[in-house]
């Protein structure tokens, strides 16, 4: 991945490319360091092969155009658009994590009141777009990035164009991917913020059930399903989705558009409502972040290498620019003062934070690169309910500094009103605490243990919630305890298949994991290879937990067994198939060997490589093909 011409290069003479990150449709993804803010940044530069294609640069453009208006906590925020020598490109807001794509991927599918977070959060961005007459055309897993704090971030606005009436989008250059789009837009028809709703819709459903509503062959067999067919009931693929979530989506993915919600703030009221005010963090994704970790600390180490050859450099042309400073300082400083005015230190601009509870105002901030005043204003409202940001300051859009405390005014219940316990219940301790230490009361810890609210939260509280109190009052708060399990140790399960049994085995034990049952089946692989495996490879699992196997017995032949002695003579070698980076996320991969077909399955590109046994007495002629192209064309010697 980091074989990238462009890693290592300053762009614009500000963004250092630090790695690839990964490539979509029309542009790659760099993970860039900022040295004017000093920060990561993502770098997204349009692909060589379309640069040189009006139409695609002028799409991209549009995109980094529309994208920059936005400013929302789910939205990955860009932060400038450049153009150097060849290079066009937009700088965005790096969002350290995983695709939505491949967090379901590795779930499967999830809980109800997660999907529905989720779903509420992608349709918080829908709506901040809409309201700017922004559509995005494309919304799919894929686009939807989730931070470590699981909070999910809509991306790639590719397709997205400025729109105020119901537009046209016709061939494939407005087409968004197809499992997603709208009946309308795969019928090249009048597209608008409900052709959105319906690929929410449908991104909900497959969060709720791990398959999409409409699949097919090929994209054409998929949007005819799509036109034709209803989906199928999701509560029978998983009975445990609530009959009001299946609602919403069914709602959303109605084929007509007057059928759908009517704004993207409708269903997300409509989600709020089904998941009350329960915001899903996920602890669980942590663990997918290990790799990542992993990658961005040899990140790190290389960055300080290179960081130490350049700061030699640097040292040089800084002596060379004193020279030149001396002789245009007026100049300079006028350039200074210039880029001063313009934003060059003050680049963080200020979210709206009214109406908001304080535990949401801090979440958005932090998202924002700012923090919250930890002195808290209140005031009465009779327009804004308590406990709720009436006003902040910085004020909404100012430019401020990176980590800037923002100071907020909360509703207070007004001078004459009586002070009443607030609910804590079903808060995060922390914030249970703050809620109760801004209104003035002391909070007492309680750790009990509880099979049903999760470790940290409040389980009850005394005083309870409404009831009368005076400043100063204590409140006890149950907090649920961790249960006194022994910490479970993870591992990740190895990919055995391609191997033989005894290779899977030590690969298994290596892992720290067990060998299951261990099936036979007839199969054209190579006798003795492992063909099929439960967990899959790179599945996480506790440590000691068990891998099954399927080992192939070869094909049984009617004719009687040939002679020992070929089969004696036989060797093995192993072939490695890499899969493409831009590649389905499914792929066909046929070998042949000798004019026989030795293999013919499909893979998930998440397999990264293929490992196929080759098996002859002499050298042997090797052709793969992935999805029908050439992709190896060899002899194997045997030698
Ligand atoms: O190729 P994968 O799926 O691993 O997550 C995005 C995708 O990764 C990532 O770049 C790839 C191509 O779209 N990406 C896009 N925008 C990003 C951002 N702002 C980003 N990663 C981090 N921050």
């Amino acid at each position: 991945m980091n074989s990238d011409y462009l890693v290592g290069k300053v762009i614009g003479n500000r963004y250092e490319i630090v790695e690839k990150i990964g490539s979509g449709g029309m542009a790659t993804v760099y993970k860039a360091k900022c040295h004017v803010l000093n920060r990561y940044v993502a770098l997204k530069v349009l692909k060589d092969s379309l640069k040189f294609d009006p139409e695609v640069v002028k799409k991209f453009n549009t995109e980094s155009r529309a994208a920059a208006r936005l400013s929302h906590p789910n939205i990955v925020q860009v932060y400038d658009v450049g153009e150097s020598g060849e290079l066009d490109y937009i700088v965005m807001e790096f969002v350290d994590g995983i695709t939505l794509k491949e967090y379901i991927q590795n779930k499967g599918r999830l809980s109800w009141s997660k999907a529905c977070d989720f779903a509420a959060q992608i349709g918080r961005a829908l709506d901040c777009a809409h309201a700017n007459n922004i559509v995005h055309r494309d919304i799919k897993p894929h686009n939807v990035l989730m931070a470590r704090d699981g909070m999910l971030k809509v991306a790639d606005f590719g397709i997205a164009q400025a729109t105020s009436s119901e537009t046209l989008v016709a061939g494939s250059g407005g087409m968004g991917s197809v499992h997603y789009i709208s009946p309308e837009q795969a019928r090249g028809g009048f597209t608008n913020e409900r052709s959105d709703i319906y690929s929410l819709g449908v991104v909900l459903y497959e969060m709720l059930t791990g398959e999409v509503p409409f699949d097919g062959a090929n994209p054409v067999a998929i949007a005819i399903t799509k036109l034709e067919q209803d989906p199928k009931d999701l509560r029978i693929i998983n009975p445990e989705i609530p009959d009001r979530v299946a609602e919403i989506v069914m709602k959303a993915i109605s084929k007509e558009q007057h059928l759908r919600y009517q704004s993207a703030a409708a269903m997300v009221s409509d989600l709020e409502a089904v998941i009350g005010t329960v915001h899903a963090v996920s602890e669980e994704i942590e663990d997918r972040f290990e790799t990542k970790r992993i990658n961005e600390q040899q990140t790190k180490e290389e960055y300080a290498m290179r960081r130490n050859t350049r700061n030699k450099k640097r040292q040089q042309i800084k002596r060379n620019r004193l020279i030149v400073l001396a002789v245009l300082a007026a100049l300079v400083i006028g350039i200074l003062t210039f880029s001063f005015m313009s934003g060059g230190a003050q680049e963080y601009q200020v979210p709206d934070l009214t109406n908001m509870t304080l535990e949401e105002a801090e979440a958005t901030l932090e998202a924002a690169e700012l923090r919250l005043n930890e002195k808290i204003e209140y005031e009465p409202s009779d327009e804004v309910e308590e406990g709720r940001v009436i006003k902040q300051n910085p004020g909404f859009n100012q430019y401020v500094k990176k980590n800037r405390k923002i100071t907020v005014t909360l509703s207070s219940a007004g001078e004459g009103a009586d002070l009443k316990i607030p609910d804590v219940e079903n808060l995060k301790y922390e914030d249970a605490k703050k809620r109760l230490e801004v209104q003035g009361f002391k909070c007492e810890l309680v750790e009990e243990f509880s099979e049903t609210i999760q470790y940290g939260y409040v389980i009850r509280q005394s005083p309870k919630a409404g009831e009368d109190a005076e400043k100063g009052d204590t409140v006890k708060v149950y907090v649920s305890a961790e249960e006194e399990t022994p910490e479970v140790e993870q591992a990740v399960v190895p990919k055995v298949t391609g191997h033989t049994e005894s290779e899977a085995r030590s690969l298994i034990a290596a892992a720290g994991l067990m060998v299951g049952e261990v099936e036979t089946q007839e199969s054209e692989s190579v006798e003795g290879t492992v063909i099929a495996q439960t967990p899959s490879a790179k599945t996480g699992v506790e440590k000691g937990s068990k891998v099954n196997i399927v080992v192939s017995r070869g094909m049984s032949t009617p004719t009687p067994t040939p002679p020992q002695t070929p089969v004696a003579e036989m060797k093995r070698k192993t072939l490695t198939i890499t899969i493409p980076d831009d590649a389905n996320e499914t792929v066909h991969i046929k070998v042949v060997a000798n004019g026989k077909t030795i293999h013919d399955k499909t893979h998930a590109k998440s397999e990264g490589t293929v490992d196929i046994v080759v098996q002859s007495s002499k050298d042997a002629s090797v052709q793969a093909y992935i999805d029908g192209k050439l992709v190896v064309d060899r002899v194997i010697s045997f030698d």
